[in-house]
């Protein structure tokens, strides 16, 4: 039975959980850790990642589900390796999922795959979607049926490279006082396959209107953006990276800009951080994971979920990973 911050399957290692309700069940979409002895280093050369396997629970409290290998990089022609990231989205009676990978010369890109079942297997298209980069990609089908695809991530993620819109392999972070760089959004087509226009920079502010600076490492936007509403508002969360936080900002359109708001959960076990929200049957849940199944190692990690709540003004109650 799945329980609150615990390991939801124990038998694979999975991380980067994108949490969804379709037909009436939680699905989860994880990256799928591989089991090696490798070193760490800041280029993430230890998530070799190949695969997808699709989570599904009835309920909180019911079994989590391994519904087996749904995308297998040999099958998708233009990747050379390490899936990260996923997401998924539904949307003209088809199941979508947005993957990154490293393309045949070494750059991230983001590709698409279909399936008419929520835990696939999925049929991915032949080549990544033109004018996409970089990592961790999320995917919000707004209340009008328009659907922007949000995603970027510093230092392995290569978002550094892609301050001019086109890849420039030397390019560096700017100085500390500068503008951090923001995480990207771009619409999506009806057909979902594609992006219709050149990625937007999306702006965070803090607390007087000013962007948020690159050497605010406790507020900056790192990687492992989610965008999902309440009560009418956008809400992207996203990780801060080097000081290993889940935070929020908020913002009245889905493109922002956002302001900052807080923490949402304090670093876990493990370098990386990231998760999802998601509502299901009229309550709010975090999906994030952590390396204590692994004992910290940084490429052994695990999903877990916990409630997630707001107060009266709509701020999302801060949590500690390690306690109720
Ligand atoms: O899982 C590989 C990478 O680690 C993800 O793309 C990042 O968000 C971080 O969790």
């Amino acid at each position: 039975m799945a329980k609150q911050n615990e390991p939801l399957v124990t038998h694979i290692y999975t991380a980067d959980p994108s949490a969804h309700v379709f037909e009436g069940k939680l699905y989860i979409y994880p990256s799928h850790d591989l089991e090696h002895d490798g070193e760490d280093n800041d280029n993430g050369d230890q998530y070799k990642m190949e695969d997808y396997h699709i989570l599904s629970m009835d309920d909180v409290d019911a079994p989590c589900v391994d519904n087996g290998e749904a995308l297998h990089m040999n099958n998708v022609p233009w990747v050379s390796g390490q899936m990260w990231a996923p997401d998924a989205a539904f949307k003209n009676d088809t199941y979508y999922l947005y993957f990154p990978a490293r393309d045949k010369d070494g750059i991230f890109r983001i590709g698409v795959a279909t399936s008419n079942r929520p835990e696939g297997p999925f049929t991915p298209q032949e080549n990544y979607m033109l004018g996409t980069f970089s990592i961790d990609p999320a995917v919000l089908v707004d209340d009008d049926n328009e659907a922007y695809i949000y995603f970027g991530g510093l230092w392995g993620g290569q978002l550094e490279k892609w301050q001019t819109n086109s890849f420039t392999s030397d390019a560096e972070g700017p100085a500390a006082d500068a503008p951090a760089i923001g995480p990207r959004v771009a619409k999506l087509s009806a057909d979902m396959l594609s992006i219709t226009e050149i990625p937007q920079e999306i702006v965070i502010l803090d607390e007087d209107g000013k962007p948020i600076t690159a050497g605010d490492e406790d507020r900056r936007y790192f990687e492992g953006p989610w965008m999902h509403k309440y009560n009418g508002k956008y809400y992207f969360s996203y990780s801060t990276g080097t000081t290993h936080k889940l935070v929020y900002a908020v913002g009245d359109s889905p493109k922002g800009p956002f302001t900052y708001k807080g923490t949402i959960l304090d670093p876990v076990i493990g370098w990386t951080t990231h998760h999802s929200i998601v509502e299901f049957n009229g309550k709010w849940y975090l999906f994030y994971h952590d390396s204590s199944m692994s004992g910290g190692v940084n490429h052994k990690r695990c999903v877990k979920f916990r409630e997630l709540q707001y107060d009266a003004e709509g701020n999302i109650i801060h949590m500690m990973p390690y306690e109720d």
